[in-house]
């Protein structure tokens, strides 16, 4: 299965310092991943697409939304493989709120790191072209970002640099919105309600801006921030697409959270499909994790209002 083109996401906030305060307190209790850094998608989900997901669900990543083709001749079409063993996710254990705890009740939530289908297809990588492209307008509608049952959906998405993320609480409890950015595109939103929406316009390139919640420290999701429209997230079976890419020579650069990047060539000829695959063993070295540690201006801080 192929994927289509995508983008392809003062008394609250108080409590929100003083709920942060207390999850800090608890035992960690779950293993944050190895990547320090941040659109994957269901080939059609339309724009804005906001459908509930349980934690159980099978790994099927939401777009938020779809990019216009690019007005190219040539297309890129390819597939992420795992060929080594799964190294495993972690079960995330939400006993630092017992609200995200009930909203799971029966539920064996696991951290969803590495998602990879029986025959070795990697999801969740973001592919991007290098280089210098001509200008075109960033898409005016917002890559959509859920929070549902306490962890972020997609876990991956990409957005363009000048687009705008849109963060949204599906949860009836205090999510904390927290995109920590090494470009200048962070942002700290305390979301205390369910049917919060904040948008956040993302305007320099960045992979990956990573988003956590403060409150649960377990919550993640990457935002890939791009200048250009060609980028795309592998879907459950590892396949992307790209479409509408003028001719030439590229550099196809990929990213994944726990296993890094990957770079290879591809030609691009007029009305043609060019095919790529990727590998990742599964022994890679994950990437720095130096930009989760990164802190967002307090001016930067500011409390979400209500849709
Ligand atoms: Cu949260």
């Amino acid at each position: 299965m192929k994927n289509e083109w995508r983008l392809v996401g003062a008394s609250a906030l108080l409590a929100a310092v003083s709920l942060t305060a207390a999850c800090g307190g608890a035992p960690r209790d779950e293993t944050p991943p190895s990547a320090g850094l941040e659109g994957a998608a269901t080939p059609g989900v339309p724009a804005g697409d906001t459908a509930t997901r349980t934690s159980s669900d099978p790994i099927d990543q939401s777009t938020g939304g779809i990019q216009p083709a690019p007005s190219g001749s040539g297309a890129i079409s390819g597939r992420i493989h795992l060929v080594g063993p799964s190294p495993g996710n972690p079960i995330i254990r939400m006993g630092a709120d017992p609200l995200c705890s009930r909203l799971n009740r029966g539920k064996r939530v696991v951290q969803e790191t590495v998602v990879a289908s029986a025959d070795g297809g990697l999801a969740n990588v973001f592919i991007t072209l290098d280089g210098s492209f001509p200008a075109s307008a960033a898409p005016g509608s917002p890559i959509t970002l859920n929070q549902e049952g306490c962890v972020y959906y997609p876990r991956v998405v990409g957005v363009r640099a000048g687009q705008a993320l849109e963060v949204r609480n599906a949860d009836a409890l205090m999510h904390n919105v927290h995109g920590v950015s090494a470009a200048d595109n962070g942002f700290n939103v305390s979301q205390p309600r369910d049917g919060m929406v904040q948008t956040f316009q993302m305007a320099n390139e960045e992979r990956m801006l990573r988003m956590r919640c403060d409150v649960h420290n377990w919550m993640t999701a990457y935002v890939g921030v791009v200048s250009h429209p060609y980028f795309a997230v592998s879907g459950t079976d590892g396949a992307f697409d790209m479409v509408g890419v003028p001719p030439g020579t590229y550099t196809v650069r990929i990213w994944h959270e726990r296993f890094g990047e990957l770079t290879q060539t591809v030609r691009v000829s007029t009305g043609e499909t060019a095919t790529i695959d990727f590998e990742f063993t599964g022994t890679e070295t994950p990437p720095s994790a130096g930009v989760r540690d990164l802190l967002v201006p307090a001016a930067a801080v500011h409390v979400a209002r209500t849709s």
